[in-house]
């Protein structure tokens, strides 16, 4: 398959090709809001929305293998959406398999190699073993690392790490002297990743929801008021660009 890569294309020599490159992000963490007012502003119910984000999410899967992206991370079960009505939950917690049984096989032949992040634990049965086969289905690919959190919190995720930590130092596999930011991050759900370059959130909310506070420290943040599902490759590419654009003013200075 003949790969265009649009935003690496538009710049035409070599050199400015490299330039762009160079500030590809590596590790891109997305916020997908706004399902809920998609399906709402056409009359249909929320769980319309949350299909239909589906589709962005391919898409954006897609544009991100095709630019060369090394991980993203995609927030899509929150340990705060329990609160939802039970109905809405139940059919959210069955979309990674709906997705699956359709994309996994793509995903596979791109050289995706998909991973979870969160409290794996509390989802049902069904949730956790086809996203389980999933990772274990794609362990070897090298290509995009495609991460999905699932009730994931991060708040949660920090308590966990100081637990899993604190047992650690009772039985004396960690001293409390060699605990640094670089230990201390090994027990996060992110360990051995690349921090995030580029934060994305869209449907015009411009808060982290308890998304990645640790990791997302020196991370550049992209807002946009599109709403999930009508997120397009156009947009992707331009929070890219814009990304690009902050990063080579910084190297000017
Ligand atoms: C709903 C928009 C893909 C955001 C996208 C369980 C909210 C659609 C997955 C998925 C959700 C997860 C794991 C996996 C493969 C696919 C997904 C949830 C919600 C929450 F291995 N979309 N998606 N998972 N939405």
């Amino acid at each position: 398959m003949a790969m265009k890569i649009p935003f690496l294309h538009y710049k035409q020599s070599k050199e400015s090709f490299r330039y762009m490159e160079g500030h590809t992000p590596e590790h891109i963490a997305i916020i997908m809001d706004g399902n809920g007012r998609w399906a709402r502003k056409r009359g249909l119910p929320r769980v319309a929305g949350h299909k239909e984000g589906i589709s962005a999410v391919v898409k954006i899967v897609k544009a991100a293998v095709k630019c060369n992206v090394k991980v993203l991370t995609l927030y899509t079960f929150s340990t705060e959406n329990w609160k939802r009505p039970k109905t809405e939950v139940d059919v959210i917690l069955r979309l990674p398999k709906e997705f699956l049984q359709v994309y996994l096989p793509e995903l596979i032949s791109n050289n995706v190699r998909i991973e979870a992040i969160g409290d794996m634990g509390k989802l049902p049965a069904h949730t956790r073993e086809a996203v389980q086969y999933a990772i274990d289905r794609t362990r070897d690919n090298d290509g995009l690392q495609l991460n999905f959190a699932l009730n994931y919190g991060s708040r949660n995720e920090i308590l966990h790490a100081i637990k899993e930590m604190y047992a650690d130092i009772n039985e004396a596999k960690l001293s409390l002297e060699d605990l640094d930011e670089e230990q201390f991050s090994k027990y996060l759900y992110t360990e051995g990743l690349p921090e995030p370059d580029l934060l994305i959130r869209t449907g015009g909310e411009k808060r982290l929801s308890n998304f990645l506070l640790w990791q997302l420290a020196y991370t550049e943040f992209w807002f946009t008021d599109v709403l999930w599902p009508d997120f397009s490759e156009k947009e992707f590419l331009h929070a890219l660009e814009e990304y690009g654009e902050r990063k080579r003013r910084y190297g000017g200075l």
